[in-house]
């Protein structure tokens, strides 16, 4: 027997349903873990009362529902579902350690100073230091994505065969599109454009995009 999976998405994204919401994350592992699932979409409103601050403390999405399991924070999640199917760790111990590190690193070392950059554009624009902060900003960005350039070279994957430290790797670099710093590093372009060819992308890909355009406008 099966049990259904159920994740929380944006009822409206600020990006449209163009893969920038953190949900994207779990329908592209759930997608290469050939699981269904469904999605509960829960507006800005919602997320912040109770009903969905049993599921996540702290008022966001995604979640994740399974049985009697609720989880929040996409990095737990995606290591769940990477646990439990073949196809996002490896199996021999080392090459799995290796994989979860590089898990550890997208979210950890990767995505702070990326993040950083969103806050200093969205929330900090009109701040009398903001011109001065911003560089300092995109300077901590070019600094990591040279080193993880590096350490990719002429590598399809950052570790052997794909795996979920893959995914999110390049779903943290995905945020830099629009900004222009990911086409400086080629080698991390073609990285992105390689995890964006997959199959299982393209169908979480779309699945949010038709969320979104299913989705009853802001009334
Ligand atoms: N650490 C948590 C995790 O990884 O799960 C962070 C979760 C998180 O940031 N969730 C965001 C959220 O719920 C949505 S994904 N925000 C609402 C709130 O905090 O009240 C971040 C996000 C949202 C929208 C875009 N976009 O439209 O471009 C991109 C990324």
């Amino acid at each position: 027997m099966t049990t259904t999976i159920t994740i929380t998405a944006f009822e409206r994204s600020p990006d449209r349903g163009r893969g920038l919401a953190r949900d994207m994350r779990l329908r592209w592992a759930l997608e290469e873990a050939g699981q269904p699932y469904q999605v509960r979409l829960v507006s800005f409103t919602a997320m912040k009362e109770p009903e969905h601050l049993a599921r996540h403390p702290f008022g966001q999405i995604p979640t994740y529902e399974e049985g009697g399991l609720t989880l929040f924070e996409t990095g737990s999640i995606v290591f769940h579902i990477a646990e439990r199917h073949p196809g996002l760790l490896p199996a021999d111990a080392r090459a799995r350690a290796h994989a979860i590190t590089w898990m550890f690193a997208a979210l950890n070392t990767v995505e702070p100073p990326i993040l950083d950059l969103a806050t200093a554009k969205l929330l900090e624009a009109d701040r009398p230091w903001a011109a001065e902060r911003l560089p300092l900003v995109i300077d901590r960005i070019r600094a990591r994505l040279s080193q993880l350039s590096t350490r990719l070279g002429n590598e399809d994957w950052l570790d052997g065969p794909f795996s979920a430290g893959d995914l999110l790797m390049v779903s943290v670099l995905i945020r830099l599109k629009l900004s222009g710093l990911l086409n400086e590093y080629p080698t991390l372009a073609a990285y992105v454009a390689r995890g964006e060819a997959r199959p299982a992308y393209a169908r979480a890909f779309a699945a949010q995009l038709a969320a979104f355009n299913a989705s009853p406008p802001p009334g």
